[in-house]
């Protein structure tokens, strides 16, 4: 298969990289963290995670190896990378023969003007959602549109939030013989934008409902589920010292380590650490949990989600999970660079690839099988589809890459960002009644065609 590559141009990376300072990669550190919020004593600070360009890895499989020190990749580009690193990891990957160096570090903005640091994205950032004001942003929408927008606690965080789900659609409160289609956010807690995303949909859909046609027709026809926060613990404690802390997993402890947190993408019930895709060291950017689904988190989704099988057929048929940074429609799956195989036929292949394509023209990101970039091993969408049979897809969004504001853009991009989805999410939602139309099938896969 023809490797897409993952983010775009490198020039506004390499004006940046003339900026970074070479950083002196220090003796062996444990990625380890204290406590979250308040809790955290002066004296305990743990190292920040920092983002490195690495020249060298080209391919699929040398991005993979490269994958297996810890670290997380967040940009794949011809012959290099962005990855998240601890310095240790750093100099694991320094190791493999790659050259690497520090990129800056995210933007330490000043605390947002007469807010309690910790409690508020910073100035310039102000317009993304803590988790508290999200809540109140879904109740308030709960309270105003109660006949199409309903919610629910699926259950809780480790840390104790809900985990919520939202369900639009007409007559919102039953449960009709509808397709239903899945959008979740924020599995990575550096990945605010993601947040920014659910709620734009959650507005977008119950201030046009009666208005727009294409809309009123989805939530006529089809029920849809919104869980707009899967990692509120990460997410708050990203921003909870003022400064970004380029947090990715959750805030679980491990047992027998420092290190805190499992990557909730390498942690789904489905080929959970089969394939080199994930790690088994808890300091690992990609750490992949005790055991399959041990994150209460995926626990939780997990649940919801097998609770949507009524009377033995899974109701929802299409999903979206969204991530940033890179512009990427992905499916599955990750854990093999098979196109087909054990769990995937050619017609699902061909389905999956030409939506994927289909919706990737309507937002200008590259489409792509997940393991074009590198293999991963328990993501979600491996689970939604080998494990519920869901045509689900990972997007990456905005931006492109690092010199665009990597996983820290300012707020000031949120309505262009989150509304050039909006084409893509109709079609998925159009085409949730028989996902074969997009390759011609319906008469074969569909029994209504
Ligand atoms: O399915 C996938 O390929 C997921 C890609 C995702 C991940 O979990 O590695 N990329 S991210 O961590 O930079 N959002
Ligand atoms: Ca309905
Ligand atoms: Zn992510």
């Amino acid at each position: 298969m023809r490797p897409h590559l993952r983010g775009g141009r490198t020039t506004a990376l390499a004006a940046l990289l003339s900026l970074a300072l070479a950083a002196p990669i220090a003796a062996a550190q444990a990625q380890t963290a204290p406590s979250a919020g308040p809790a955290a004593g002066p004296t305990q600070q743990a190292e920040l995670p920092r983002q490195y360009e690495v020249t060298g890895p080209a391919t699929r499989t040398e991005r993979t190896t490269l994958a297996a020190t810890g670290v997380s990749i967040d940009e794949v580009h011809a012959r290099s990378v962005v990855i998240t690193a601890t310095r240790a990891q750093a100099m694991a990957v320094r190791k493999l023969g790659h050259t690497i160096r520090q990129l800056p570090a995210p933007p330490t903005a000043a605390p947002a003007p007469h807010k309690p640091r910790g409690r508020e994205f910073p100035a310039g950032y102000t317009n993304y959602h803590t988790y508290d004001e999200a809540t109140k942003e879904i109740d308030a929408l709960v309270a105003k549109h109660p006949g199409i927008l309903s919610k629910q606690v699926i259950g809780t965080s480790h840390e104790g939030r809900n985990l919520l789900a939202l369900k639009l659609s007409k007559n919102v409160t039953k449960d009709e013989q509808e397709p239903e289609v899945l959008f979740t956010a924020h599995q990575h807690a550096r990945e605010h934008l993601t947040v920014e995303m659910a709620l734009y949909l959650l507005n977008e859909f119950t201030s046009k409902y009666g208005s727009d046609s294409r809309i009123t027709k989805m939530l006529d026809s089809r029920e849809i589920w919104i869980i707009p926060d899967l990692n509120p613990d990460g997410g708050e404690y990203d921003i909870a010292s003022g400064t970004f802390r380029s947090w990715r997993k959750n805030r679980q402890p491990n047992g027998g380590s420092r290190a805190v947190g499992t990557d909730l993408n390498r942690n789904w019930d489905f080929k959970w650490g089969c394939c080199g895709g994930s790690s088994s060291s808890p300091s690992s950017e990609t750490y992949r949990g005790a055991s399959a689904a041990s994150a209460p988190e995926v626990q939780v989704v997990s649940k919801f989600v097998q609770g949507r099988n009524v009377g033995g057929k899974q109701q929802i048929t299409a999903a979206i999970d969204f991530h940033t940074y890179s512009e990427l429609v992905l499916w599955p799956f990750g854990f093999t660079n098979d196109d087909t195989g054990d769990g995937m036929t050619k017609d699902e292949h061909d389905t999956f690839a030409t939506l994927g394509k289909n919706m990737a023209a309507t937002n200008g990101y590259t489409p792509e099988q997940s393991s074009d970039l590198y293999i991963t091993d328990g993501s979600i969408d491996d689970w939604l589809w080998g494990a519920q049979r869901i045509f689900a897809y990972t997007f990456e969004m905005y931006p492109s890459s690092f010199g665009s504001g990597g996983f820290y853009p300012k707020d000031s991009v949120i309505p262009k960002e989150t509304s050039r989805n909006r084409e893509a999410v109709l079609r998925l939602l159009e085409t949730a009644d028989c996902v074969y139309r997009a390759i011609g099938k319906e008469g074969q896969y569909c029994k209504s065609g």
